[in-house]
């Protein structure tokens, strides 16, 4: 049975339900520019934790203010003075909350606005769709902060780009932004309008799809990246055993069959 989700408990992020299962999720530190401090890695940890469970069919993850998120939270981290093994803490807390993202079943679309940076460009990257405007721009800022990336950009950002763009990123502060961001594949989607409005568009899109079809797209598709070749194969034909017999499919393959579904048309 479906649990709801609680939005009274989030305080750095703020939670907005709207129809369908669509859900808007800010970061919502505007005055420190969205930096992830520890409670908003527990907050997020919290919410994808139970997302499926409790009814969300698509989210938006946005950040509240001019920037997206600028990443790792500097002065909390220069404050605490960590010891390694508590950095190393901490960022496991953060793998948690990105990996529950990633593969936990839910279609997140990520909503980038102004700097996407360092620990917010892996938080973005943790979405499966990115969506920019004119306004958006990408850094990994690590290099020069005299640290190193640890939320997962050596998995997921050289993923998108190739290790050997990473690199050059963390390396020389190299900034990327526009078509040429699209182009290397830091974004799926760049609008000439807000990419608040376009990510809403794409997470309404996204929830019309059957929630076991997008459980698989936005898990399986993942963990089977993961495997051999041979086994992801098997994984694969095991998916589809579940998801292509699922009775919810049932009347959308009807329709195809007695010619009342939508054919699959070039872009005009
Ligand atoms: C912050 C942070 C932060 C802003 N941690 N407090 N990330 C970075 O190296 C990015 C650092 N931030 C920036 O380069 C800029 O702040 C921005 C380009 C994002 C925005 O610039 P701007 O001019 O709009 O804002 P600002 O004046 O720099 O900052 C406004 C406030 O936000 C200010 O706080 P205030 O209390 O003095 O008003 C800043 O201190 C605060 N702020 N960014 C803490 N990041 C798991 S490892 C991950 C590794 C990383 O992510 S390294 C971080 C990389």
């Amino acid at each position: 049975m479906l649990k709801k989700v609680n939005t009274q408990i989030y305080h750095n992020l703020e939670i907005e339900e709207r129809d369908n299962g669509v859900f808007v999720v800010s970061l919502n530190r505007p005055s420190k520019r969205n930096a992830l401090d520890v409670d908003t890695i527990e907050e997020l940890v919290s919410f994808f934790s139970g997302a499926h469970q409790n009814g969300v069919r698509a989210v938006v993850l946005a950040g509240k203010g001019d920037h997206f998120c600028a990443g790792l939270d500097l002065v909390e981290h220069w404050k605490a003075d960590r010891s390694p093994d508590e950095f190393m803490h901490v960022c496991l807390r953060w793998h948690e909350a990105f990996n529950k993202m990633e593969y936990g079943g839910v279609p997140i679309i990520a909503a980038l606005n102004g700097a996407v940076v360092g620990g917010g460009l892996e938080l973005a990257s943790a979405a499966h769709i990115r969506v920019i405007d004119h306004t958006t721009y990408f850094a990994l800022p690590e290099g020069q902060r005299g640290i190193f990336t640890g939320g997962g950009a050596t998995i997921r950002v050289s993923d998108m780009i190739g290790k050997s763009r990473m690199i050059d990123m963390i390396m020389m502060g190299r900034v990327y932004q526009g078509q040429e961001a699209v182009d290397l594949g830091l974004a799926q989607y760049i609008t000439e309008g807000s990419s608040f409005e376009k990510a809403l568009e794409l997470a309404d899109k996204a929830a019309q799809n059957l929630p076991l079809t997008n459980y698989a797209i936005c898990s399986a598709i993942s963990h089977l990246n993961n495997m051999s070749g041979m086994d992801a194969a098997y994984a694969e034909a095991v998916i589809a055993g579940v998801v292509n017999t699922q009775p919810a499919a049932r009347a959308r393959l009807e329709s195809f069959a007695n010619k009342t579904a939508k054919r699959v048309r070039p872009n005009s």
